[in-house]
């Protein structure tokens, strides 16, 4: 299991934390995505075939691209 905690700087409001969590769980392999509003934080854990830039190109797609 991999796993990435990172800053996503679009997080302004419970929904964004909603959004960010239900699409990239429905990537094949994710395991969990814990968003968090306060601090604009997300982890993910994942195995194979998801991998961090399926993942990253994800989030760019929605319009929360990580921090890099
Ligand atoms: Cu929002």
């Amino acid at each position: 299991m991999d796993s990435k905690t990172f800053k996503v700087p679009n997080i302004t409001c419970g929904h964004c934390v909603m959004t960010i969590e239900r699409e990239v769980s429905e990537l094949d392999g994710v395991k969990s995505v814990k968003a968090k509003e306060a601090d604009k934080i997300v982890t993910v854990e994942w195995d194979a075939p998801a991998n961090w830039a399926g993942i990253a190109a994800l989030l760019e797609e929605i319009d929360y691209p990580a921090e890099a």
